[in-house]
C-alpha cells in the first residue's frame, strides 16, 4: 500500500473525513488503489437515519453520507437579513464620493464612531496612466472618521483621520479598508496601504495607527505590519496578474481586510490573502483568510503554521463568542455564505448557511452589541456596509437582521408549542 494513502486513511478514520474512494496524486503521476477504499465512520443510529430521512442505510448516495457527517445542524446562528437602508447626514449618499468598507462601530463619550475609506471622482481603470488615474475606487483614499447619537444621522470630521505617507512611504498612494480595535485605553486602527505606482501586479500590504483618543491624533507605524508572502514568481514583465510561474502561498500578492481580535492573551490579525495567478474556483474567486498573531498590539504579527483557515470567503468578518471566534463568510469559494466558529481561532467550522439575499458583503460590525452562547449572532442585529451605487461611487447604509430559527406558517404552533404571530418573531 502506498504509504501517502496509508496515511490519508489514517488522518481520515482520526478526523472522521471523506478520504473515500480517492486516488493519490504524487507530482504528474496518479496511482490509482486497488485497497479496499476507506470509509468515514458514519453514525448510522437508527435516530440519526430517521432525523436525515434515509430509509435503507445498505444505500446511502454520496449527499446522504455528507450529511452525515455534518458537524453542527442546530438552528441557533441563522439569520435573515432585511434591505439596507440608507443613512442621514454627512455619510447619505454623495454624487461624485466614495464611502466604502466600514470598520466596526464602537461607542466612545456616548456617540457612536466608526472609520471608513473616502476618495473622490470616478475609476479610471488600469488602461491609462497609473501615474495619473484613479485605478479603483478605493484607489486614492484616505481614511475617514465619523460619529453618530443613534447610528442613522453621522457627522464626519473635517479632516481625514488617516492622510497618505509622504512620497516614497509604504502607504503613499492609498490608505482604506480599517478595522478598529480598543485595548488597554488606547485605539489602533489598521488598514490596508498602496505604495505608488498601482499597477494590476502591485503588492499590497497592511498598515496600523494608534491614538489615546478616537478623535486622533494618530500615530502611524513606520513599516507595514503584515506583507504578502514573498514566494511567487511573476512570469514575463507584462503587467497581468494571472500569469505566474509560481503562484506562492495563499497571500503572495495581496493581504487585505485586516482585523485585530485581542484573544487569549494575544492579538489575532485576520485578513483576507489574495494569491499570484488567482483563479476562479467553485464559481469564485480564489480568495482565503488567514490570521497573524502578535504578543502586543503594535507586534510583530507572525502568519500562523495553518493558513489558509479559510478556503472560501470575501472580507473579514470576525467576533468572539463562546470562548472562541465566529466567522461569517461570504461572496466566494464553496463555503460562502456560512457562519463559521472555532475553538481556537484557527480551526473553523460551519455553524449554519445564511440566506444570501440582502446579505451585506462589507460589513462594519456593532461591537456595542452583546453576543452570548444562545444568540451567537445577535452581532448583527444592526450595523453598518456599503452599497454599490455604480462601479465608480459607494456609499455606506445601514444593515439590520432578524434572528429565525423555525419555519413556520402564519398562525401555526411553532416547535416550541406557542402559536406564531408575525414573519420576525419565529424564533
Ligand atoms: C474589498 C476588500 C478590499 C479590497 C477592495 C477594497 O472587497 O476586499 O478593500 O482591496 O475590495
Amino acid at each position: 500500500m502506498n504509504v501517502n494513502y496509508k496515511i490519508a486513511c489514517y488522518l481520515s478514520a482520526i478526523f472522521a473525513l471523506s478520504a473515500c474512494n480517492q486516488s493519490v496524486s504524487q507530482g504528474t503521476k496518479t496511482t490509482e488503489s486497488t485497497e479496499k477504499p476507506c470509509e468515514p465512520e458514519l453514525d448510522l443510529s437508527p435516530e440519526k437515519l430517521d432525523r436525515f430521512g434515509i430509509t435503507n442505510k445498505e444505500y446511502l448516495s454520496a449527499a446522504s453520507k455528507r450529511a452525515l457527517q455534518w458537524k453542527y445542524v442546530e438552528n441557533d446562528w441563522y439569520r435573515v437579513f432585511n434591505e439596507m437602508k440608507p443613512l442621514k447626514g454627512d455619510l447619505a449618499y454623495e454624487e461624485g464620493v466614495v464611502r466604502r468598507d466600514p470598520s466596526a462601530m464602537i461607542k466612545a463619550d456616548g456617540l457612536y464612531h466608526v472609520w471608513y475609506s473616502k476618495s473622490v471622482g470616478k475609476t479610471d481603470g488600469f488602461s491609462g496612466d497609473v501615474e495619473k488615474d484613479k485605478v479603483f475606487p478605493w484607489d486614492r483614499c484616505t481614511i475617514w472618521h465619523a460619529t453618530s447619537e443613534d447610528g442613522w444621522t453621522w457627522k464626519e470630521d473635517e479632516e481625514a483621520a488617516i492622510p497618505l505617507g509622504e512620497k516614497g512611504t509604504y502607504d503613499d498612494r492609498s490608505v482604506f479598508t480599517v478595522e478598529v480595535m480598543v485595548w488597554d485605553g488606547m485605539y489602533y486602527l489598521c488598514y490596508q496601504t498602496i505604495k505608488s505606482p498601482y499597477n494590476v501586479r502591485t503588492k499590497n500590504e497592511v498598515g496600523l495607527a494608534w491614538s489615546k483618543s478616537p478623535n486622533g491624533p494618530w500615530e502611524k507605524s513606520k513599516e507595514p505590519i503584515l506583507k504578502p508572502a514573498d514566494n511567487g514568481i511573476w512570469k514575463g514583465e507584462e503587467q497581468n496578474r494571472f500569469s505566474v510561474e509560481k503562484k506562492g502561498d495563499f497571500d503572495s500578492h495581496k493581504v487585505h481586510d485586516p482585523c485585530i481580535l485581542p484573544y487569549n492573551g494575544k492579538f489575532y490579525l485576520y485578513y483576507k490573502g489574495e494569491q499570484m495567478g488567482e483563479e476562479i474556483l467553485y464559481g469564485g474567486r480564489q480568495i482565503r483568510h488567514g490570521v497573524a498573531v502578535a504578543d502586543n498590539p503594535k507586534g510583530p504579527y507572525e502568519k500562523s503554521n495553518y493558513n489558509p483557515i479559510s478556503n472560501s470567503g470575501h472580507e473579514i468578518c470576525v467576533w468572539p463568542v463562546d470562548g472562541g471566534i465566529a466567522s461569517l463568510i461570504t461572496t466566494d469559494g464553496p463555503e460562502r455564505n456560512t457562519f463559521q466558529w472555532s475553538p481556537d481561532g484557527i480551526n473553523f467550522e460551519i455553524r449554519a448557511a445564511v440566506k444570501g439575499a440582502n446579505m451585506p458583503h462589507a460589513i462594519g460590525l456593532n461591537r456595542t452589541i452583546e453576543v452570548s452562547k444562545d444568540n451567537p449572532t445577535a452581532i448583527f442585529d444592526w450595523g453598518l456596509s456599503h452599497v454599490y451605487n455604480s462601479w465608480h461611487y459607494q456609499s455606506i447604509m445601514r444593515f439590520d437582521s432578524y434572528r429565525k430559527t423555525s419555519h413556520v406558517a402564519q398562525g401555526a404552533i411553532t416547535p416550541k408549542g406557542e402559536k406564531k404571530k408575525d414573519e420576525q418573531t419565529d424564533n
